[in-house]
């Protein structure tokens, strides 16, 4: 469509003029931005077509990863670089006296995730399509994502997250690929033919819109797709108001995980679930049976992966097909399903893992729950023939007990390949928390390390370092991320070392700018950069982060020859809006923030910055500025961690437990280049199978303990007065469940040992040229590529 820089302008003015009926000194950003979309979608709309050709024509095996969150970010900017056109865009802007990087700040995130799982499903997504694999996202096309945060005199408030303000021009609306989705109603059953025969009827209809989104591969013409379901009314039932069945209708794709503390918030999210998981299977059946008639190899044609346990409906939904449309036996039916699906487990916490009451499952669903049933009773057969007489571990195993659905149980029984997401998760999988399971399917179980997309978060993010990387090691890193561990020859190269020190006082300067025009504070760029961002939860340990900070201030407010490195920690974080406890920790970060920044004995060597709001598009302006990374989560408890990779990337060094994915960085990095402290997990799981451990010897052993943990109740944060009373209970009364308390000594030692060595400048260079060069092995090419092979055989 433009090959240069004067066409680009051509056409760019002309799309412009032509979607808006102004000239160009008229537009507004939001103008440029949209068409700068539209060009893009026509530039590569031949080859998505031709790539879902090609995949037809070579019978390709295809990948559907169902996911509930896609943390996509901005586009634009990775689109552009991924074309390859981003300079000849960027120079043709510059000559219309446009800059690129404002029109990519109009872009809004697409939020819809959380946090770890849904961005580790765009990274998926980024590194299938740019490892030219058939792999494809479905998801909903929630109208509103993750919340946006602002933080009001230190407390978090939620405001609804608005995405689509103006639009997205990055999908298209296919309504002739509807799907109809049933709930509620009756199910009959009779003998036709011989057979059993089920007929779902006075259903609730919702149609399914899918929008698609191009999914564009790095340096490849392979554009793959992400369809994202929309909820609108289907035809209407007499027996409802008309209103109520269209507000009912469009909730299921209004937020991303609605409140689900009272029972209509529970049949919201099981709707949702399930609506995602039979309009996904529903498109692509319909899709393979135009191809392909019958369903009997389906599985050799289709691999579908369920990203947590959220469309593990995906299991009886695919067996209803082809139980009542298909018209196959249980065992036929169960093959292709088994053979079909495959899950990935993101978390232990047993808070997290997914149970329905069936009180509310078999209304909602009735056909589903007979086949989870069956699904259910067949399973305990056959484990009561394995394990004759072994009622506890049936009822341990089972699918459905207590009146509870167990999604992650349907998960492991329905599916060929469970995996986790580090070494470490994937073994306490297999030996703890699915023991069982393991020891009856252990062909089923593997772990898959996860990655991170080095094109945006290296490439992309950091253009800076990447250039320099690319000076040292030539190209090839970037098709190949693992050959950045060529770097480790420039770890003690003085003329490298300073000319990355450069890059990094860049970023800092960069963000410092940032955080002065958001907070109104002035950070010094030369001080440490001590970075913790991520959702905010009590196993992440932001507490352990502040209650060592206000250590530090004690340090330095009593003892005048207290010798300590300029430091500025930096949070960013989202707290669940019914998670209480966290949004305390929010606030107590923030009071401490206003304390120690406003206090000029300190004189600066101390700052404390919250930055609100934290999304993709802020990470992207964070991890690159970043010196320090805290990964400091009770071990055990983090299943992986995926912000690890991406501050290692960038040539931060890591604070951290023996947790996730923080293992496999210290097997890559070894022990001089990272900063180990705290329990193992051994040692937290064997405190926990003995009750505990006694946090008040700590706090009544330890000086520094008991002063900080007194100053959350002493009135020394007089704004919040008896607001961090909780906190105070949970370390002492509660007996401090995630080992803040035990973890503290350690961890402050660590600090201390950290602060040390940044002062040792060639040293320290060289531990984050080290870090950057073992990062490659963190790239998601490398985890696709184990799915690719292990998993959904596609090589
Ligand atoms: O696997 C992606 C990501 C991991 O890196 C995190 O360690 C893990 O906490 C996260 N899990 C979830 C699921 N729910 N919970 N909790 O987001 O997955």
């Amino acid at each position: 469509m433009f090959t240069d820089k004067e066409e680009f302008k051509q056409t760019f003015l002309k799309r412009l003029e032509m979607m808006y009926g102004k000239r160009f000194w008229e537009s507004t950003v939001l103008d440029q931005y949209n068409t700068l979309g539209h060009m893009i979608r026509e530039y590569i709309s031949k080859h998505w077509i031709q790539t879902n050709e090609r995949y037809r024509a070579e019978h390709k095996k295809q990948v559907y990863y169902l996911s509930i969150e896609f943390l996509l970010g901005r586009l634009l900017g990775s689109n552009l670089m991924n074309l390859g056109i981003r300079d000849v865009v960027e120079q043709g802007l510059k000559e219309l006296g446009i800059e690129l990087a404002r029109i990519e700040e109009a872009e809004i995130d697409a939020g819809l995730g959380n946090g770890g799982l849904g961005r580790l499903a765009a990274c998926f997504l980024d590194s299938l399509a740019s490892l030219d694999l058939p792999g494809h996202g479905q998801g909903i096309r929630y109208k509103h994502g993750l919340f946006d945060q602002k933080i009001v005199n230190g407390y978090q408030v939620e405001l609804p997250e608005q995405w689509l303000r103006h639009g997205n021009v990055w999908e298209v609306k296919k309504e002739d690929l509807a799907v109809e989705v049933n709930f509620w109603g009756k199910v009959e059953c009779y003998e036709q033919n011989g057979r059993l025969t089920f007929r779902h009827y006075d259903v609730e209809k919702v149609m399914a819109v899918p929008y698609d989104m191009p999914i564009i591969g790095y340096d490849t013409t392979t554009v793959n797709t992400l369809r994202l379901w929309s909820a609108e009314p289907a035809k209407f039932p007499l027996h409802k108001h008309v209103m109520q069945y269209k507000r009912e209708t469009e909730a299921i794709s209004e937020f991303l995980y609605p409140d689900d503390t009272n029972d209509e918030g529970k049949i919201l999210r099981l709707k949702q679930q399930y609506f995602l998981v039979a309009a996904s299977i529903g498109s692509i059946v319909r899709d393979y049976r135009q191809r392909y008639g019958h369903l009997q190899h389906f599985h050799r044609h289709v691999a579908i992966h369920v990203n947590d346990t959220h469309p593990v409906l995906a299991i009886p939904e695919l067996m209803r097909i082809l139980l009542d449309e298909e018209g196959m036996g249980w065992d036929e039916a169960w093959h292709i399903t088994t053979n079909t699906i495959s899950y990935t487990n993101h978390t232990t916490l047993s808070e997290a893992l997914e149970k329905w009451p069936i009180y509310i499952f078999q209304p909602l669903l009735p056909r589903i729950y007979m086949i989870v049933q069956e699904i259910n009773e067949r399973f305990c057969r056959d484990l009561w023939n394995r394990y004759p007489g072994d009622w506890k571990r049936i009822e341990e195993m089972a699918i459905i007990a207590h009146g509870l659905v167990k999604m992650a149980h349907l998960a492991i029984v329905g599916s060929y390949s469970v995996n986790g997401v580090a070494k470490i998760h994937s073994e306490i999988l297999k030996h703890r928390e699915m023991k069982l399971f393991y020891e009856y399917f252990p062909e089923k179980f593997n772990n898959k390390t996860n990655g991170i997309t080095h094109r945006r978060w290296l490439l992309k993010a950091n253009p800076e370092l990447s250039s320099l990387i690319t000076e040292a090691i030539g190209t090839e890193w970037i098709k190949q991320p693992e050959q950045l561990i060529q770097l480790k020859k420039y770890a003690t190269d003085h003329a490298f070392q300073e000319r990355l020190e450069k890059v990094k006082h860049h970023h800092k300067q960069k963000l410092a700018k940032y955080i002065y025009e958001k907070t109104g504070v002035t950070v010094d760029d030369s001080s440490i950069f001590d970075v913790q961002v991520k959702r905010l939860h009590a196993y992440k340990r932001q507490l352990l982060n502040v209650l060592h900070i206000m250590h530090l201030y004690n340090r330095l407010k009593e003892d005048e020859h207290f010798d300590m490195y300029p430091r500025t920690f930096i949070f960013g974080a989202k707290a669940s809006p019914g998670y209480h406890y966290a949004k305390r920790i929010i606030k107590l970060i923030n009071s401490v923030a206003q304390k120690v920044n406003s206090d000029e004995q300190i004189n600066g060597r101390l700052k404390v910055i919250f930055l609100e709001n934290y999304r993709v598009s802020l990470a992207e302006k964070i991890f690159p500025a970043a010196d320090v990374s805290e990964q400091i989560s009770t071990a055990s408890k983090e299943a992986s961690g995926t912000g690890n990779m991406k501050f290692m990337m960038n040539g931060a060094v890591t604070i951290g437990t023996l947790d996730g994915a923080n293992i496999e960085i210290l097997e890559r990095v070894g022990h001089d280049n990272m900063f180990i402290f705290g329990l193992t997990a051994e040692e937290v799981l064997h405190y926990y199978a003995n009750g505990g451990y006694h946090s008040y010897e700590y706090y009544h052993h330890d000086q520094r303990i008991h002063q900080v943990v007194n100053q959350l109740v002493n009135g020394f944060f007089p704004d919040a007065y008896d607001h961090f009373e909780p906190i105070y209970d949970s370390l002492l009364a509660h007996n401090d469940q995630y080992f803040v308390l035990r973890d503290f000594a350690s961890y402050a030692d660590a600090q201390q040992r950290l602060g040390v060595a940044y002062e040792n400048r060639q040293k320290w260079l060289e531990m984050s040229v080290t870090n950057i060069a073992c990062s490659g092995y963190f790239s998601s090419d490398r985890t696709i590529e184990e799915y690719a092979h292990d998993i959904w055989c596609i090589h």
